[in-house]
């Protein structure tokens, strides 16, 4: 290199100056280099740094309600959607003075943590949002599944292991003609529900009769067509399949997975999750498969926690996940991680892939080990620390699924799995003990317990519960069989009861049995009916097991009120009011209706070939699923064994 030569300065005079400056530069830029990292040594709140080092990661959100009182609103509202027998509502727009779920910026998932491990599990009711991790065998999952897909179910050896079959020797249609015309009207019923649907809410998640038009909510984390997916087994059952075309259709064309919005796990998995099994179960549609192999994946991040009991919220797109902002000190929910387990084990099947599973084996094992006040399952459990975070125990919303979940989880498991029929029939001594009770006026009920406190209510979603002991009495011990029969029986005419004691002949949300109440709400706020199918669900498995003709009168009494309280013109309408003939209709026609209540209807008019409970076990959203028949699938032989369709 040549260095020209200033006039004036020698060459070796020239280097020096050179050097000086380039020991100065370095001097200057070691100073600089001090200052900006002292910045980590200064408080958060001092402005220098929060100028410099500026956030670049993602803060965590809350979401959730701004105080308690907003909370337990949420928690009694009546709704517009609706939540595991919870009233949680989730979708409300019933009512005007409900305040719908609202962001703040508050407690950070790692500080409820904190607080939780460090013992001190406080009502908060502030949602708390984690950044999930994807953990390695996620990141296995996702190409575990694409290999698991691959290895491909057999539908028709399936099919050979049903008993069966599915829809009977003619679609369960009863030879008692006047039985047949009452199946003729719920089957008109749901088409109606169905064409007004149709017509003014196509693809959004539920119609809103009145205002005919549609809602979508915000339950299902941005997908659509909750009441299409809701209803596809049930078209198909009723044998209206123009109906069931287009919806399949829908699905094909316009079921979009990729949604990037905050869903109820819970909701998306018994709506969503069930209906695609039993659609593909019932159908052998491979569309049915492939859309729910996606879904089930998508749900996976949401078991990322310290327990592996997931968080009842989780965005579909991120896999973020977090508890629900009403739920005591960022608890989950038990009648929701309770209600996977059948949907699960069955994703685990048509994937072949045991991770689904694992995971709510997982969720067993937890709740096995863990001890439970006098035997019983109280409803918040953190998933941080595996404890329970308050001892409220209910059969109706917030606990209610689970216990139907651990029954039908022994009956779907063809009677192997022990260890459900092991936690459900302890989980019903516990309830005998310390819930159920008789009315004065000689009803039996089961109370909530509150801390061992009884609080004598029941809910409508408690009135499940007549149909689930029903289903579990034939395997229980020997001389408890017909005490257990006797004990749904039971429980069923008193949910009947609650149906007969209003003016509309349809049952209130909730009702009490103390200040001289019997089988009534006292509550301005617990009068509410949305459609909701518990009180049929029991008519059905009680018809199923004992042929008591009074079954099918009562479900006629509740076609009857429905028709001429909840239909309107353009579907079917929730009502504020039961005890009152001036109905109030709340503009919702929720899709559990077509998926529940009608099924449950058309099922106890029909004959009990049609889905025979011998093969299919109903899934809390009433979506059936079969039996699994390890032995005969595993088995070459059942290739030459046939079941006509
Ligand atoms: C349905 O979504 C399900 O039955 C759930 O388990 C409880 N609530 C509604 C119906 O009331």
């Amino acid at each position: 290199m040549v260095f020209r030569k200033l006039p004036g300065v020698s060459a070796s005079g020239m280097g020096l100056r050179l050097s000086q400056k380039f020991v100065f530069l370095l001097f200057l830029s070691g100073l600089v280099t001090l200052c900006f990292g002292a910045l980590f040594f200064l408080p958060d709140s001092v402005r220098l740094k929060r100028i410099f080092l500026s956030k670049t990661e993602t803060q965590p959100v809350t979401v959730g309600s701004g105080s308690e009182n907003d909370a337990r609103e949420h928690l009694k509202r009546p709704k517009d959607q609706d939540h595991p027998r919870v009233m949680v509502s989730t979708k409300g727009e019933t009512s005007t003075k409900l305040k719908s779920l609202s962001r703040k910026a508050s407690v950070s998932h790692e500080a409820t943590e904190e607080r939780l491990t460090g013992g001190k599990a406080q009502e908060d009711f502030t949602l708390s949002r984690s950044k999930p991790v994807e953990s390695a065998s996620e990141k296995a999952t996702s190409v575990n599944n694409q290999a698991a897909s691959s290895d491909t179910f057999s539908h028709m050896k399936f099919k050979r292991c049903l008993l069966k079959p599915p829809l009977g020797r003619d679609g369960g249609k009863p030879s008692d003609p006047k039985t047949d015309e009452r199946r003729e009207k719920v089957k008109e019923m749901m088409k109606f529900a169905w064409d007004n649907y149709k017509s003014y809410a196509w693809g959004k998640n539920e119609l809103r009769p009145l205002t005919k038009n549609g809602h979508i909510g915000n339950m299902f984390g941005g997908l659509r067509g909750a009441s299409i997916i809701d209803s596809l087994d049930t078209l198909y059952i009723m044998g209206l399949m123009d109906e069931y075309k287009d919806a399949k259709e829908w699905v094909q064309t316009s079921l979009d997975l990729n949604s990037n919005g905050e869903a109820s796990l819970f909701e998306v998995n018994i709506r969503y999750v069930g209906g695609l099994l039993s659609a593909y179960y019932l159908t052998g549609e491979e569309l049915f498969k492939s859309k729910v192999m996606e879904l089930g994946e998508k749900l996976l991040p949401a078991f990322n926690t310290p327990t592996g009991i997931p968080r009842g919220v989780i965005n579909l797109g991120s896999g973020t996940s977090w508890s629900w902002g009403w739920a005591s000190a960022g608890s989950s929910i038990l009648a929701e991680f309770g209600t996977l387990h059948l949907e699960f084990v069955h994703l685990s099947e048509l994937t072949n892939n045991p991770i689904y599973t694992e995971k709510v084996m997982n969720i067993r094992k937890l709740l096995n080990k863990i001890e439970k006040p006098h035997g019983l399952y109280p409803n918040f459990l953190s998933p941080v620390s595996g404890n329970w975070v308050q001892h409220h125990v209910s059969i109706g919303g917030l606990g209610d699924s689970f216990y139907e979940y651990l029954i039908k989880s022994y009956l779907m498991s063809d009677k192997t799995d022990d260890d459900a029929k092991k936690m459900y029939y302890s989980a019903l001594e516990a309830i005998e003990a310390n819930l159920v009770q008789k009315s004065p006026g000689g009803l039996t009920y089961l109370a909530e317990w509150r801390g061992g406190i009884l609080d004598h209510k029941m809910g409508h979603l408690a009135c499940f519960s007549g149909g689930m002991i029903g289903i579990g009495a034939d395997d229980g011990a020997t001389e408890k069989r017909q005490h257990y029969l006797d004990l749904a029986a039971e429980i069923t005419h008193t949910c009947h009861e609650s149906y007969t004691r209003s003016a509309t002949k349809l049952g209130p949300e909730a009702f009490r049995f103390d200040g001289g109440a019997e089988a009534t709400a006292t509550r301005l706020s617990d009068r509410y009916y949305i459609l909701r199918p518990e009180v049929i669900e029991s008519y059905m498995y009680m018809w199923r097991l004992t042929h008591d003709p009074k079954y099918r009168e009562w479900g006629w009494e509740a076609v009857e009120a429905l028709e001429q309280h909840c239909r309107v013109e353009a579907g079917f309408s929730g009502i504020r009011d039961v005890y009152t003939l001036t109905v109030s209709h709340d503009n919702m026609q929720q899709s559990f209706f077509l998926s529940e209540t009608l099924k449950y209807l058309y099922l106890l008019f029909s004959d009990d070939d049609l889905l025979p409970l011998e093969d299919w076990v109903f899934n809390t959203e009433a979506h059936p699923l079969p039996v699994i028949r390890k032995s005969c699938l595993q088995d070459e032989a059942t290739q030459d064994k046939t079941v006509s369709e």
